[in-house]
């Protein structure tokens, strides 16, 4: 299964809105065949294991998946019907899918069908690799991940240079940037920092064939009060929406969606926006690379999973603005637990967990 859970994570760069799926077919300590799913709309993780398989099934094999079979017809076939009509008879599975349409009922068609199915090997594993995919079904939003690049002193502006990390850090964000379906930023860090938000790594460094999938740009700007003309984000055939208070609009040429959302004491409504993303643009990861306000909303609001801190070792002074200091405790039923620090040349990388 270990097998199955490593080759399910190749496809985060691409498989979006889909979960993470490996399939492994073995017989004995044999490997026979081995696939993973790549692409919506493309075969899922066993239909590729079964079409590679080189072997005739037999009573001996067993079937490795990180996540139950699906059941249903949606951009492909229903993979249970696949595995009925080879032959096999032991499958072993993670975890069920907690996709409504599917929950369950993949693995009872399975058993009904004359298949010992076993759910639950290494299920802890299967649950880390589908946070974003689990998260979207369960709580009707994405995964959210907070990023922020602080200095030594903890400043998160540096008027003098752009940059407050090292080019190294910049670079392992940019893996942030490419498993993420979506980035967002608010208007005050378009303004400032007039950034890309795209993905600006190859497909060797990801380790990719397919065609890099740059994430939709998501912006709030209440008042619409950036010329979009102006700034980087707006420009490019990548999927932008901006969240404001005044209007709701689709400019195709552009390319942009404009929705009108609802204003609260500190900004636009958080909640509507992330079920938004997660019903009408099915994101299931969302990278935020806020600013001092944004930051502060997302942890008020107790609306994110994670946050992923560069620290540097350059200092700034009194020019830059101060972080949020989350010791502080913004948080007021939660607390942060933390994931892992990794040393980065002169920055270190800080993970911390949103406790359940
Ligand atoms: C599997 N194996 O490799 C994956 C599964 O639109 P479709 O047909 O691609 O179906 C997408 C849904 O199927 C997805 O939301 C999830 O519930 C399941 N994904 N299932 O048996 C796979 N990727
Ligand atoms: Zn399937």
């Amino acid at each position: 299964m270990q097998n199955a859970i490593d080759l399910a994570i190749k496809g985060k760069y691409t498989n979006s809105p889909n979960p993470n799926v490996g399939c492994v077919i073995a017989e004995g300590d044999k490997i026979l065949s081995k696939a993973y799913h790549c692409k919506s709309g493309e075969d899922h993780a066993e239909v590729i294991a079964l079409k590679n398989l080189k072997k005739k099934v037999n009573k001996k094999m067993v079937m490795y998946i990180n996540l139950e079979p699906c059941c249903h017809t949606g951009k492909t076939g229903p993979c249970t019907k696949t595995i009925i009509n080879s032959g096999i008879k032991n499958i072993e599975v993670a975890m069920l899918d907690p996709n409504p349409i599917v929950k369950g009922k993949g693995v009872k068609h399975l058993r009904k069908n004359g298949i010992k199915v076993n759910v639950g090997l290494c299920r802890n594993e299967a649950i880390k690799i589908n946070k974003d995919f689990i998260t979207r079904h369960k709580k009707n939003r994405p995964y959210i991940v907070l990023k922020q690049a602080i200095s030594a002193d903890f400043r998160i502006t540096n008027p003098q240079n752009k940059w407050i990390s090292s080019k190294l850090s910049r670079d392992d964000s940019h893996f942030h940037r490419a498993e993420s379906c979506a980035i967002l930023v608010g208007s005050n860090t378009v303004r400032k920092d007039d950034p890309r938000l795209n993905v600006r790594l190859s497909k060797e460094k990801l380790l990719i064939s397919e065609k890099i999938r740059q994430p939709v740009k998501i912006i709030l700007d209440s008042k619409l009060s950036l010329n979009i003309n102006k700034y980087k984000v707006f420009k490019g055939k990548a999927k932008k929406i901006i969240f404001n208070s005044l209007q709701t609009k689709l400019d195709h040429k552009r390319n942009i969606d404009y929705i009108k959302i609802k204003k609260e004491k500190f900004g636009l409504d958080l909640n509507s926006i992330m079920k938004i993303l997660a019903n009408d643009y099915e994101i299931k990861r969302l990278l935020v690379e806020p600013g001092k306000e944004l930051f502060s909303n997302f942890l008020n609001k107790e609306i994110f999973d994670e946050i992923i801190y560069y620290k540097s070792s350059v200092f700034i002074g009194n020019l830059g603005m101060h972080n949020i200091n989350i010791t502080k405790s913004y948080l007021k039923n939660r607390s942060l637990i933390l994931d892992s620090v990794k040393i980065l040349s002169n920055d270190v990388k800080i993970r911390y967990i949103l406790k359940e």
